[in-house]
């Protein structure tokens, strides 16, 4: 597409409200002094963090019921990575892509490679998709994959991963990810320990096709399209299995693949201390896997993730190092906008949580005030931190308000002009 947001419209829009954050960062600077704080050194962290992009989410998703597509929707996985690369230029944290094969799978992976990389763009964690069944597949997936009672279909399995890893090679890619829609519907429908003998035996084989430096990240969920097991079903499972692989699989946490009400930031916690936390797919959701925009259901929640994540990484847990990416399903918005505010969510909460007091929270937990130890992460979720997160986003070269500065311009209507419609309008996740 020939348009471009450029740097100088960027700048443009952020000449009329440079003034205004300006003054507010300036009196969040004195608040935050009062407290110990310093803003330079917030805006740095807010200034470093990064999150991937998953190629699907530049996509409008769908229901099982329907979709309902965007005008001037990415065709093809090119067309995906000029939408990351807006993304990438307002709001400056998204320059890794993760792309979900056989969905964007290249027919030349060096000409992909070079089309992202002359955005500042690179390749993220590799998406194996053993979940649907693609066209002239010798094997169906329709009862699993990887698990499969029938050693041809996982063999199939395996061996598509490989190619993901071996693509993944070409691309620049460091990790490979593994979710698996293996499960029953019905109970006896599998054996239950059967199924994950399967499924790790396998496993064992992708593992051992990991080249080097590479790091294997597998990813519970409790249900769905599976809906009475899952062969994966929950962290316990997960990090059983990533034990057993070996010591480069980790456990992946995508916040949607949990009951309601469960305790993921303790999750987390305790991923973290086992030294298995491979990192997150980000979302929030309301009644299930509901693949909302992350921060728009449960801002805590999110908070008290990041909480967990900071606390980590001052301490300099060792190993740490959690991958981040966006996992989320784009139905009735703009896929670009609401990355962008979901990109901005992840760097509010991790701002945040850098602004609890550490030391007086540990005291107050040493003491057992339950109250005010409440209150000292209370304290840093209800500061306002925009004027951090909006001054990060200048300084790097992004939109000080990134939707408004999408909307003026005028980017939705170029793309919608020079992507005339395909004819996939079926229902589906993305
Ligand atoms: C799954 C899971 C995977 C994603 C697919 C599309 O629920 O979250 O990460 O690749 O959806
Ligand atoms: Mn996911
Ligand atoms: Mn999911």
């Amino acid at each position: 597409m020939p348009f471009e947001l450029t740097h100088e419209r960027i700048a443009a829009e952020n000449g009329k409200r440079l003034k205004w954050l300006e003054e507010d960062y300036e009196h969040l600077g004195r608040q935050l002094a009062r407290r110990g704080a310093d803003i330079e050194k917030l805006t740095e962290r807010a200034m470093a963090f990064r999150v991937a992009i998953p190629s699907w989410g530049v996509g409008t998703g769908g229901t099982r019921f329907a979709r309902f597509p965007n005008p001037g929707e990415p065709r093809n996985v090119f067309e995906k990575i000029e939408d990351c690369d807006v993304v990438f230029k307002l709001v400056r944290t998204t320059p890794g892509i993760s792309l979900h094969i056989p969905w964007d799978k290249p027919e030349s992976a060096a000409e992909l490679r070079s089309f992202a990389e002359a955005r500042g763009l690179f390749f993220d964690s590799m998406n194996s998709n053993t979940f649907e069944d693609q066209p002239g597949q010798a094997c169906s997936y329709k009862f699993g994959s990887l698990s499969h009672t029938d050693p041809a279909v996982r063999r199939q399995a395996v061996e598509h991963n490989r190619e993901c890893l071996e693509l993944g090679g070409k691309l620049g890619a460091r990790s490979h990810t593994v979710w698996v829609g293996d499960g029953g519907n019905f109970p006896g429908q599998m054996h239950l320990r059967k199924a994950l003998e399967r499924y790790l035996d396998s496993m064992r084989e992708i593992y051992r096709a990991l080249p080097q430096g590479w790091r294997l990240f597998i990813e519970h969920k409790l249900y769905e399209p599976a809906f009475y097991s899952t062969v994966i079903n929950d962290w316990g499972t997960s990090y059983y299995c990533v034990r057993e692989l070996g010591e480069r699989a980790f456990s992946l946490v995508d916040l949607g693949h949990h009951a309601p009400n469960v305790n993921i930031e303790m999750i987390v916690a305790r991923l973290i201390q086992f030294g298995k936390l491979a990192g997150f797919h980000f979302n929030d959701s309301k009644y299930g896997d509901d693949d909302l925009d992350s921060g728009s259901i449960k801002p805590f929640q999110l908070f008290l993730i990041f909480n967990e994540l900071v606390d980590a990484e001052l301490s300099r847990v060792p190993g740490f190092d959690p991958a981040y990416m966006l996992d989320q399903s784009h139905n009735v918005t703009d896929p670009v906008e609401s990355l962008m505010t979901s990109a901005a969510e992840l760097v509010r909460a991790y701002v945040q949580a850098h602004l609890v007091d550490r030391e007086q929270l540990a005291a107050r937990q040493q003491a057992n005030d339950a109250l005010l130890a409440l209150q000292s992460l209370k304290q840093a979720f209800t500061t306002d931190v925009e004027p951090i997160l909006a001054m990060a986003r200048h300084r790097a070269g992004g939109a000080i308000d990134p939707v408004t500065t999408y909307r003026a311009s005028g980017y939705r209507q170029r793309a919608a002009q020079a992507r005339p419609a395909t004819a996939r309008l079926g229902a589906g996740i993305v």
